[in-house]
């Protein structure tokens, strides 16, 4: 999309500080970002007020209303594609989508992740770096694919863990990175630089490492 402007539409669940990280980077001179829509899963998602603040559009969809998952992931589709995105993102969004949904926006939907992905997929990730004594942590955005946080990566962005960390701490340096990567990812979309091939994610037509583009603090 040289040129164009990028819809993108984003899925969250809690605070909403990446969303806002990229409100932000859309408001740069150039940028060919515009969050068209934010949707939550939960009424006292902070993210909604955020976008209520930024004038963005908002919905919610309260996934307890729904008998089961493919219902509320049909509805979802329904709700997202009234918005026509030309991207998807899940920016801390907390539930697991059918196969169906991630088959729906395949090589268009993104997420951001809380670890060094391939590790510790799924929840509680700083704890488990922690627990594992790790040196390294960091946060990773992949393209989504039905393997739960398996999609292929196409940033990850690494911090040290230091003497006295404690999960709390590591989420925080994380989230700052997290704030980095996905407004450079969503931007690289935009750009039409970055795109989901059959062995992997492309930048700039190139296949990207296993690991995505790689920034080590
Ligand atoms: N769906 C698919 N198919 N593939 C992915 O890679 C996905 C996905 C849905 C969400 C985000 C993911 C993360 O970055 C994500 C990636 C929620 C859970 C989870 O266990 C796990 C991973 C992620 C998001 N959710 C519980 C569930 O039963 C609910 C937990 C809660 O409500 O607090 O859905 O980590
Ligand atoms: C972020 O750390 C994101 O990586 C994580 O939730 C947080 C949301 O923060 N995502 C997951 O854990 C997905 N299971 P935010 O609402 O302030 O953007």
């Amino acid at each position: 999309m040289p040129n164009a402007l990028c819809n993108v539409l984003v899925l969250l669940s809690g605070s909403g500080s990446n969303l806002q990280a990229l409100i932000d980077s859309s408001h740069t001179e150039g940028s060919q970002v515009r969050v068209c829509g934010v949707i939550a899963n939960r009424a006292d998602a902070y993210g909604l007020q955020r976008a209520e603040a930024a004038g963005i559009a908002t919905a919610l969809l309260d996934h307890t209303g729904f008998d089961g998952r493919e219902a509320f992931d049909t509805a979802l589709m329904a709700l997202i594609d009234g918005f026509r995105p030309d991207l998807v993102i899940l920016a801390g969004f907390m539930r697991i989508l059918s196969g169906d949904f991630v088959r729906h926006y395949q090589g268009r939907l993104l997420n951001i992740h809380p670890s060094l992905l391939p590790l510790y997929k799924g929840l509680h990730t700083h704890q488990r770096a922690l627990d594992a004594g790790d040196t390294e942590h960091g946060c990773s955005v992949h393209f989504v694919t039905e393997e739960l946080d398996g999609g292929p990566l196409v940033v990850q962005a690494v911090i040290p863990v230091e003497p006295g960390d404690t999960a709390q701490s590591l989420a925080q340096r994380v989230h700052h990175q997290e704030h980095q990567i996905y407004p450079l990812a969503v931007r690289w979309f935009a750009e039409g630089r970055l795109r989901l091939g059959d062995q992997g994610a492309l930048l700039d037509g190139l296949p990207l490492p296993a690991s995505g583009h790689l920034i080590r603090l």
